[in-house]
């Protein structure tokens, strides 16, 4: 596995924590890259190709250890870590949430701690969970804890529903993230969001985290915690598409588990948000050959 002369790397980390409310993750890696391979890689609505700009490839999956957590963060730590140094940005098929841990792991070892752009229904800020403390809904936790990343430019949107803690409304602001619910979001609408996202960033680097539960489970019901009162596919391509400028260190769609989809809409959702990612990569390159 060679991220030599990349641009970008994709890889899989096909990971499940038994400690979530129903598994399948794992299988997620795998769907989005069956349902890609039709996929062009012109984008019509930034008028750019992706490949005039940027080199990219496929490197496989992480080695993951079933049911084991530590060794399989050490591989993904491992795997990221190599994309990283050869100058390549490291964007995750997933996968179990919990797997973003390892991935800012070796993103910090790299640049030092950075931005978290956050989407999600749930915070995934726990100190434990089922109590345990590594799993899917307590990484933003650790990372903030290993200092991986710097709460005070990070933001997390999305949150709601009936999985979603109360209590990590409060939790958030006490770790000094800001955190920005869906009621809010409805309130402002989306482009106001993005705008004050990008504010708290800056020209901060930033690692962006997809769970694809942010998205409503009328379009995306492949995924293991699935919250009603979310977002349509268009209003997730859409918040990609505003993301141009910031100044991404790596990526991850995490979350899709296959076996609770149907027609595989929520891995053709993941395939097409890793898209609308590459074309801003795109456009950020043609931005600096100016
Ligand atoms: N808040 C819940 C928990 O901590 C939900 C976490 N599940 C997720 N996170 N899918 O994104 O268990
Ligand atoms: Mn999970
Ligand atoms: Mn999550
Ligand atoms: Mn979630």
């Amino acid at each position: 596995d060679n991220a030599e002369g990349l641009d970008f790397a994709i890889y899989g980390i096909p990971f499940d924590t038994a400690c979530s409310y129903r598994v399948g993750a794992r299988f997620g890696p795998q769907a989005i890259r069956n349902i890609s391979v039709m996929m062009k890689t012109n984008n019509p609505v930034h008028e750019v190709n992706i490949l005039d700009y940027l080199k990219g490839g496929d490197l496989g999956d992480v080695n993951v250890v079933p049911g084991y957590i530590h060794p399989t963060y050490d591989a993904i730590e491992k795997f990221a870590g190599e994309i990283l140094k050869a100058g390549a940005i490291p964007i995750a098929l997933g996968g179990d949430h919990s797997i973003t841990l390892g991935e800012l792991r070796a993103v910090a070892k790299e640049h030092g701690p950075v931005s978290l752009l956050h989407f999600d229904s749930h915070a995934d800020i726990n100190d434990t969970v089922f109590g345990e403390k590594y799993n899917h809904g307590t990484p933003f936790r650790r990372a903030i804890e290993e200092g991986l990343i710097d709460p005070h430019k990070s933001v997390q949107i999305g949150m709601r529903g009936s999985l979603y803690d109360a209590g990590e409304f409060k939790l958030a602001k006490d770790l000094g993230l800001t955190l920005i619910p869906t009621h809010k979001v409805r309130e402002m609408g989306i482009p106001e969001t993005i705008k004050k996202a990008k504010e708290i960033i800056g020209d901060n680097k930033v690692f962006l985290t997809f769970d694809i539960d942010f998205i409503d489970p009328a379009y995306a019901p492949g995924t293991g915690t699935p919250e009603v009162g979310g977002y349509t596919s268009l209003e997730g391509v859409d918040i990609i598409r505003r993301l141009e400028g910031l100044n991404f260190v790596g990526m991850d769609v995490v979350e899709v588990a296959p076996p609770y989809d149907h027609a595989e809409i929520t891995s053709l959702l993941a395939a097409n948000l890793i898209f609308e990612f590459l074309s801003i990569l795109a456009l950020n390159k043609r931005e600096k050959q100016k």
